[in-house]
């Protein structure tokens, strides 16, 4: 049983990673941003919510965001582990995440930061938007997710260094390279 964190910058390959990780481990990914789009397009009070807040590339309210993330986590195929996709993205987000945990009893295995340089990452989202058509998908917003990350995601990132939990792996290559490494990186902390 495997519990953990994938974080890194929009366009890291968090998602892609994500449910390729999930396969391998057979544990459930968790991604806050596909539970955001999916209660968009159904246009559920949440969804309706949340997109007033995506399409401008800012951060979904921790409040609505941490009572989400406790719903799917209390559900049943998370109780054998699970690898939770872009949340926590603020150091509230960490805090409300330890609480649920510790309510549990469970700590997390692993924690993964993917790095990559912003021009890769500006440069893949673009690419995306030609395929998808993602809303947030524009070079305007994409430079404010960016910049949302380095001003709050890196405190984020910054705790759970200081908690020596945190292993970095580089996300520049074939996305296969980087299943690889990614792979390789949560063998040699759950060992
Ligand atoms: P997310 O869905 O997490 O969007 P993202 O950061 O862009 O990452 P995503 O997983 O989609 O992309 P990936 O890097 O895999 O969040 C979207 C929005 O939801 C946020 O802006 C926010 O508004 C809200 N939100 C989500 N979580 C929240 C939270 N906790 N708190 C508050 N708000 C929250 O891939 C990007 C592209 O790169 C793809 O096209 C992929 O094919 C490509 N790619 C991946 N790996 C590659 C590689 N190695 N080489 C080349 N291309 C690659």
């Amino acid at each position: 049983m495997t519990r953990m964190l994938l974080i890194g910058p929009p366009g890291s390959g968090k998602g892609t990673q994500a449910e390729r990780i999930s396969d391998r481990l057979g544990i459930v990914a968790i991604s806050t941003g596909d539970i955001f789009r999916f209660n968009v397009k159904e246009q559920t009070p949440l969804g309706i919510e949340a997109k007033k807040y995506m399409d401008a590339g800012d951060f979904v309210p921790d409040s609505v965001t941490n009572s989400m993330v406790r719903d799917r986590l209390a559900q049943d195929d998370a109780a054998n582990g699970f690898l939770l996709d872009g949340y926590p993205r603020t150091v509230a987000q960490v805090e409300y995440l330890d609480e649920i945990l510790a309510e549990k009893g469970q700590s997390l295995d692993v924690v993964l930061q993917l790095t990559a340089d912003d021009e890769e990452l500006v440069a893949r989202l673009l690419n995306r938007a030609k395929e998808t058509g993602r809303s947030d998908d524009t070079e305007d917003v994409i430079r404010h997710r960016l910049e949302l990350y380095h001003t709050q995601t890196e405190a984020v990132v910054s705790k759970y260094d200081e908690r020596g939990t945190l292993t970095r792996v580089d996300g520049i290559g074939a996305i296969d390279e980087v299943t690889d490494r990614v792979l390789a990186a949560i063998e040699t902390t759950v060992r």
